[in-house]
């Protein structure tokens, strides 16, 4: 497998995933400030020209929440994925692309400024997202109750984002104690020095 990255970007919730399964994988560093992303060879890699995006053999998958759905289905020896037919299920698809569909749109009208109805928006509202949230971690350590998944390698690193890095959203109790948990694994820190180190 070879993953597409730069640093400071979405690609760190990929690198934490790897890092989760413990596969190799070549790293091939995107060089973004120089436009490397819009040139012919990444656009038939990732037609949105942006990062992260995993080729593995003939596949290649971009989208960070994909890459990371993919990553879990085909290393289920991870364990960070319920089995299809597995209650849990459900609830792990759900958070995979509340990501993509709630999250993003949430921070996206943040920062744009706009409001919308909230039954006009899909998501709601930037408040409804983050008060959803909060429920459920307050009433469970991970997404999906005990058992840390793949879910909550993305969703933490969206949380990392809002929280720590565009400041968009006050610390809350439940946000602090769920990121603590998560970015004390050993993978994350190992992600994490990965991407400070940029190779
Ligand atoms: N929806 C995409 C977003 C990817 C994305 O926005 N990547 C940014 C870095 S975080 C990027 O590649 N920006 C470079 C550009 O747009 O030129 C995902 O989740 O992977």
């Amino acid at each position: 497998m070879r993953l597409y990255w730069a640093p400071q970007t979405r690609s760190l919730r990929v690198l934490w995933m790897l890092e989760e399964i413990g596969a190799p994988c070549e790293r091939v560093r995107v060089d973004l400030k120089s436009g490397e992303q819009h040139k012919p060879a990444y656009h038939a890699i990732n037609p949105m020209e942006k990062v992260p995006a995993l080729q593995d053999g003939e596949s290649c998958v971009a989208e960070s929440g994909a890459v990371i759905a993919y990553l879990a289905e085909k290393f289920p020896q991870a364990g960070l994925a319920p089995a299809i037919g597995e209650a849990a299920r459900g609830r792990y698809l759900q958070w995979l692309f509340f990501s993509g569909s709630c999250i993003e749109a949430a921070i996206t009208q943040k920062f744009a400024n706009v409001q919308l109805p909230e039954g006009s928006a899909g998501w709601g509202s930037f408040d409804k997202v983050f008060n959803v949230l909060a429920e459920v971690l307050s009433a469970s350590p991970y997404l999906l109750g005990e058992k840390f998944s793949a879910a909550d390698v993305l969703i933490a690193s969206d949380l990392h984002f809002v929280i720590n890095v565009f400041k968009m959203l006050e610390p809350r109790p439940e946000f602090s104690a769920y990121l603590e948990r998560c970015r004390s694994r050993p993978a994350f820190l190992r992600a994490q020095k990965i991407d400070a180190d940029g190779i």
